[in-house]
């Protein structure tokens, strides 16, 4: 395959497609949904929902592409053993990961809210990671996978900019990855 041009900051690069990843991070149904978590949170959806067909796009070009395909979500086992204290006290009983939410109990996984949305819907060939972290790279075996791969870049899309994605951009540089935010296509 041909490299890929990318404009970008602070440089444009060359992204050879059997070295970069799209990394499509938490776009679940509890953060971006109406009637989910979020919005039961008092936050709008709407703004988060905007990065969906921009993330759709970029996911359609990268399978076009042949790039390497990974999707997170944040979640937590159903008994909360992998939940740290600090993040389950953040919120009052009642509003805490856990608890009962629109979409099934907040944050667990293998409740409806925990799922990708469906029109980010993995394919059967593409990795989904589950993470009880912000960073993607935290307790998972994304490391493993994309070194595994021979990956040295890394794309980043999905939500929210200052927590997951950001986190993740930072965690992959420290891990060796050229990691790139595509601007338009996170959202807070
Ligand atoms: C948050 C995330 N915001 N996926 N999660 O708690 O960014």
């Amino acid at each position: 395959m041909p490299p890929i041009e990318l404009r970008a900051r602070p440089r444009n690069v060359e992204l050879q497609t059997e070295k970069t990843a799209l990394l499509v991070v938490d776009v679940q149904r509890d953060f971006v949904c109406n009637g989910g978590y979020g919005e039961f949170l008092g936050n709008d959806p709407k703004l988060l929902q905007k990065v969906i067909p921009p993330c759709r796009n970029v996911l359609d070009a990268a399978r076009r592409a042949g790039l390497f395909i990974i999707h997170t979500r944040e979640g937590h086992l159903p008994d909360l053993s992998d939940c740290p204290k600090t993040k389950l006290n953040r919120w009052p009983k009642g509003n805490r990961i856990g608890d009962p939410g629109p979409m099934g109990r907040i944050l667990i996984r293998g409740e409806a809210g925990h799922e990708i949305v469906p029109e980010l819907a993995p394919s059967p060939d593409e990795i989904v990671i589950d993470k009880p972290g912000k960073n993607s790279f935290f307790e998972t075996e994304l490391d493993h996978i994309l070194s595994s791969k021979g990956i040295e870049t890394v794309l980043i899309c999905g939500v929210t900019t200052d927590v997951c994605c950001f986190t993740t951009m930072t965690a992959a540089n420290d891990h060796g990855y050229d990691a790139i935010i595509l601007e338009d296509c996170v959202a807070s």
